[in-house]
């Protein structure tokens, strides 16, 4: 008999036979309110669960009590109690590597669409308002030459970095934990304080993943200490910057604009402060969202589930460390 796994998203068909290749799938379309009794229920004999995000918390994974391996096709891994997986020896896997360029080529859209205002100036051309040659008060930013600085250097940071270092000839700085050698000798980087990075950056890029030491990193006293024409971008998590402060940064000309794809809560609600600024470009989540990159997503959560429930190990196992200590 084939193991059973609890798939909770909808895959593309081919990818769906591949895991019923090896297994017998249980199939749900996320986990709701409304199926999550039967969600349970089939957790019981499951030895795989496999889908995006979460919340996969204590309470879903002790309705699992056959539970080997989890994989999420999804980069950010916040929404899972990894704690918990670790305490039990499973082990959970990410796709990162899928969606690293989708998200640098968004990451580089809000940098050029904030700095040049091109959704306002969209917007008031079709609006009509368009009347001659463009007032000097529709005027924007320069992105070519300016310092870029990356809060948080993964794949991604690696990624926008080369976007604007080799395209826009932009000197690079960066804040994280450890240095980059790939960044600092490709793209010339350079590794500095977080103070430093916000008051010398014209674009202050963050893509950090959420946790309990990035939660609101960015606020009230980082926009201080940004330029007046300083460009906040956050594409990672959204409780990383305390939106309010950002609200208050951006209608008192703390900083000049921001371009997001993240917020604090997701969807944003529809009388957020955020909407009715002008100098700020609001996207709904889509930074991996292209028709290619959420099928190499998908595809390679379903590698790294069966390469997990062999026995074997890659390097998307989020939480190999706590596993060895278990
Ligand atoms: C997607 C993301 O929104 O990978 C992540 O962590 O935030 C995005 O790529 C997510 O995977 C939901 O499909």
């Amino acid at each position: 008999m084939k193991p059973s796994i609890v798939l909770y998203k909808k895959i593309s068909a081919d990818l769906l036979k591949r895991l019923e290749q090896h297994y017998s799938v249980v199939q749900f379309n996320g986990i709701t309110a409304e199926n999550r009794t039967q969600v349970y229920e089939a957790l019981e004999q499951a030895e795989g669960l496999i889908g995006s995000g979460g919340p996969i918390n204590k309470e879903l994974i002790d309705h699992a009590p056959r539970l080997r391996a989890v994989s999420t096709a999804s980069a950010g891994f916040d929404s899972f109690d990894v704690a918990e997986l670790s305490r039990r020896g499973i082990p959970l896997l990410n796709a990162p590597a899928a969606l690293t360029d989708t998200v640098a080529d968004l990451v580089f859209s809000l940098v050029l669409a904030a700095s040049r205002r091109v959704v306002e100036l969209s917007n008031r051309t079709k609006a009509g308002e368009w009347d001659g040659n463009a007032p000097a008060d529709w005027f924007g930013l320069d992105v070519h030459h300016k310092t870029l600085g990356i809060v948080g250097m993964g794949r991604i940071g690696l990624a926008v970095a080369q976007r604007a270092n080799l395209g826009f000839d932009m000197p690079i700085l960066y804040n994280a934990r450890s240095q980059h050698a790939e960044a600092e000798e490709r793209f010339g980087a350079r590794k500095c304080s977080l103070d430093t990075l916000l008051a010398e950056s014209d674009f202050v890029v963050v893509i950090l993943p959420l946790s309990d030491q990035t939660f609101h990193i960015i606020g009230k006293e980082q926009f201080a200490k940004m330029k007046s024409t300083g460009i906040l971008i956050s594409a990672g998590r959204g409780p990383v910057i305390d939106e309010q402060a950002l609200i208050e940064a951006l209608k008192d000309g703390t900083i000049y604009a921001a371009g997001l794809d993240v917020y604090e809560k997701e969807p944003m609600a529809k009388d957020s402060g955020l909407l009715k600024l002008d100098n700020v470009v609001t996207l709904p989540h889509i930074g991996s969202a292209t028709a290619q990159t959420r099928y190499d997503m998908d595809a390679l959560a379903v590698e790294n589930l069966i390469t997990a429930l062999s026995g074997e190990t890659n390097e998307f196992v989020v939480n190999a460390k706590d596993l060895k200590k278990s």
